[in-house]
């Protein structure tokens, strides 16, 4: 069959019908399309196999998996992929690991799971590749014919040029994404980093058509916001179980933060500055308490560990402090919640609060205004360093660094009257709109069948 999708990312969804936003997106966009989606299996295996296997059959798409040995998972997923590429693509170069059993676990996975892809595509097929942990699939399916479409979308930060010196030498960045014909980023910023570095790429040359040129090979390069799947959400936070419900029992006002326990998401300092705001409001006003759902993530990677201990201490001490017999102002869940459950919690928040010190998107924005009852709605807190703050320009933006900053900020959302209140939710809003997942995932796919058949540009020399 001629002119299918394939879709590949890291992970794969196990249910039928997913419901998470971007997983449903993509769900959604390969049924309309039809093709197939690649991911690893979660369950590594002793010796690499050598073709994909089946791993669902959803009518008009397939799901295959590729395995991963665990030596695999150590040094492509845990390794490289997140122990180098993810410091660096989020300024933490003093976190990166150097191994150079990394850097061959990760170029060999790519290298294998190029093989097997060749193994199930067609000519005609366009491919879809998922962030990071596959910067060099492109150069390796090119290397073995592939001539088709093939587009990357990046979920995460474009690293900037001096955050690169971190990387090792064999990392190309420029080479491995000029194999691509469309490069998707998050925002005009990371569009901005991305030519930066294709700028100081002496092979590079900037075309006519906007493209760019490096190597033998021309590439576009735009932004494509992420967003959530809107509706779904707004349904979640109005309904609700009796269980979902709960979050309605909450005394006093509620701050909520939602975040993976990542060091990126700047929960120390978030803790800092809500016991700053602890210590210098009046204590007559409404007790206020933060809630910080944190799941866990990646704890095999030592800086993750080190955080959480971090955050265990922070915790006890903000409490500690200021937590009365009947009170316990910063309550902290460190599991993973129930989808539902979290959308109430949201709509039940006075407060959301984001405040990472570099993010892609951050869905979590997005999913706080989507919960909010418009007639009296929530305010948010947005680092100006998230992606989201080039379009949530009418959340409080905060410096994530400045605790003074945002202990103020956070005064003030809970001061904020109701005209204010809505003013700011209803241009949010506008953009979280603007950027539905399912659009995202239509307006990425018509831009890579809009990009020109394949070029292989001869050099000038
Ligand atoms: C990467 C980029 C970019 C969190 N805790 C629970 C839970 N979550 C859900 C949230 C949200 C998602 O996880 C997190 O998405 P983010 O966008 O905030 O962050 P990353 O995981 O770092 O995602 C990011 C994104 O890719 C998409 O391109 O925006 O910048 O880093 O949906 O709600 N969900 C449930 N329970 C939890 O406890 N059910």
């Amino acid at each position: 069959m001629a002119g299918r999708l394939i879709v590949i990312s890291n992970r794969i969804p196990s249910e039928a019908a997913p419901s998470g936003g971007l997983v449903y997106a993509l769900h959604e966009t390969l049924r309309k399309i039809g093709g197939i989606w690649i991911g690893s299996h979660p369950e590594t295996t002793e010796t690499p196999a050598n073709s994909l296997s089946e791993y669902g059959d959803q009518g008009n798409y397939t799901r295959l998996s590729f395995s991963l040995t665990l030596e695999d998972y150590k040094n492509f997923y845990l390794g490289f992929s997140n122990s180098v590429l993810w410091p660096v693509c989020h300024r933490r170069g003093d976190l990166v690991k150097l191994d150079r059993g990394f850097e061959r676990g990760y170029c060999a996975v790519n290298a294998r799971l190029a093989r097997q892809v060749m193994e199930v595509a067609e000519p005609d097929d366009m491919i879809w590749v998922h962030d990071y942990h596959f910067f060099p699939l492109a150069t390796e399916l090119r290397k073995l014919g592939f001539t088709g479409k093939i587009g990357f979308f990046l979920h995460i930060p474009f690293p900037a040029l001096g955050d690169m010196g971190a990387l090792p030498r064999e990392a190309n960045l420029a080479h491995w994404l000029a194999d691509y014909d469309l490069v998707g980023l998050q925002t005009r910023a990371d569009v901005a980093r991305c030519l930066e570095m294709f700028r100081a790429e002496t092979d590079s040359e900037f075309l006519m058509d906007g493209t760019i040129k490096c190597g033998s090979r021309a590439v576009a390069l735009r932004s494509f916001p992420i967003g959530i799947d809107v509706e779904t959400f707004v349904q979640a936070a109005q309904g609700g179980s009796a269980q979902d419900r709960l979050a309605d029992d909450m005394a006093g006002d509620i701050v909520i933060g939602v975040d993976r326990l990542d060091y990126s998401k700047g929960l120390p300092n978030r803790f800092r500055a809500f016991g700053r705001y602890l210590e210098t409001r009046d204590e007559r006003e409404r007790r206020v308490s933060m809630v910080q759902i944190a799941p866990p993530s990646r704890e095999e990677v030592a800086a993750y560990r080190e955080l959480r201990y971090e955050l265990e201490e922070l915790v006890g001490r903000v409490n500690g402090e200021h937590g009365e017999i009947d009170w316990t102002p910063l309550r902290y869940i460190h599991r993973n919640l129930d989808r539902n459950l979290l959308a109430r919690l949201y709509r039940r928040a006075r407060v959301g609060i984001v405040t990472p010190f570099a993010d892609g998107m951050n869905l979590v924005a997005k999913e706080y205004v989507a919960a909010q009852d418009p007639e009296d709605p929530g305010v948010l807190i947005l680092s100006h360093m998230a992606g989201a703050a080039e379009e949530l320009t009418d959340a409080i933006q905060v410096n994530p660094y400045d605790i003074e900053d945002m202990s103020e900020a956070l005064k003030t959302a809970l001061a904020l009257p109701l005209e204010e209140r809505k003013r700011r939710h209803a241009s949010c809003m506008a953009q979280v709109r603007a950027t539905d997942v399912n659009l995202w995932s239509q307006h990425f796919v018509d831009a890579l069948k809009a990009c020109k058949p394949t070029l292989v540009v001869k050099s000038r020399a």
